[in-house]
């Protein structure tokens, strides 16, 4: 007799959120990522103490969903990276095989993620580039912001000397291998310069990586955060990193 077991909860692939600010967001990307049929999938949603509430709705969230849903809370913003750390940590904990990272606010479609988990079985980590065949940015975007984006892009590869053409990417999928090989500990920043370095640690430690094209889409809901200024920033940090070893 089973009834009243609760089913075994058990994380194959886990998705990694960093919230700030995301409470008309986050609730439609859970949607359609469950929508998706994942076996053994999982969320890890790291906020940073949202204003707006975000990381109660999360915890509502939780409470709804039959699996691995797991909040982290912090008092105060953090940054992106720091954020990220805390969740492929608490990936990892949980056990999860898989670990995908993307924002919350729908730049990053969740369409992508099943055929994202079937490329790991050829390559360490998966990339969602925008700059290869099928990839690209909203329609939108005037031909400067378009042309920043893109140099700035290049810019990094070329300080960082990385293979990857989408080097600033915010959606990825691990092999859990991949994020202990990158090691976590060593990552050093937390803003803009996140994705690039880990990309950089990845290609330094050999791992390999694919690109899977997607379009990148504009917020629609909640405010922009970017700024030049981080982008510069983030650029000299890299540039510290790379001549550093
Ligand atoms: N936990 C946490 N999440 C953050 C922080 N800053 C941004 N985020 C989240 O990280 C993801 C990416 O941030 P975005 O603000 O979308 O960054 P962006 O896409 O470069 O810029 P815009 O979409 O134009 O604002 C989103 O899910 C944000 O809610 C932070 O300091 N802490
Ligand atoms: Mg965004």
């Amino acid at each position: 007799m089973t009834t009243g077991v609760p089913a075994v909860k058990r994380l194959k692939v886990a998705i990694v959120i960093p919230t700030y600010n995301e409470r008309e967001n986050l609730p439609v990307l859970i949607t359609e990522l469950r929508a998706l049929g994942i076996e053994g999938l999982g969320f890890v949603i790291v906020d940073d103490g949202s204003p707006d509430g975000t990381g109660e709705l999360a915890d509502e969230l939780a409470s709804e969903y039959d699996g691995v849903f797991d909040v982290i809370h912090r008092e105060r913003k953090q940054g992106l990276g720091r954020s990220y750390i805390a969740g492929f940590t608490r990936a990892l904990e949980l056990g999860a095989e898989k670990i995908v990272q993307m924002d919350a606010d729908l730049s990053h479609p969740p369409a992508e993620v099943p055929e994202m988990l079937a490329l790991l079985e050829e390559a360490d980590v998966v990339t969602g580039s925008r700059y290869v065949r099928g990839g690209g940015v909203d329609p939108s975007w005037s031909f400067l912001r378009r042309q920043i984006s893109f140099w700035g892009g290049v810019g990094i590869r070329m300080v960082l000397g990385l293979n990857v053409r989408d080097a600033t990417s915010g959606f990825k999928a691990f092999r859990r291998s991949a994020l202990v090989t990158i090691g976590l500990d060593g990552l050093k920043l937390s803003g803009y310069g996140f994705q690039p370095e880990v990309a950089y640690r990845a290609q330094k430690a050999g791992l390999s990586t694919v690109e899977h094209p997607f379009v990148f889409m504009d917020r629609t809901a909640g405010k922009s955060k970017m700024s030049f200024g981080i982008a510069l920033e983030a650029l000299y940090r890299l540039l510290l990193i790379r001549l550093r070893g």
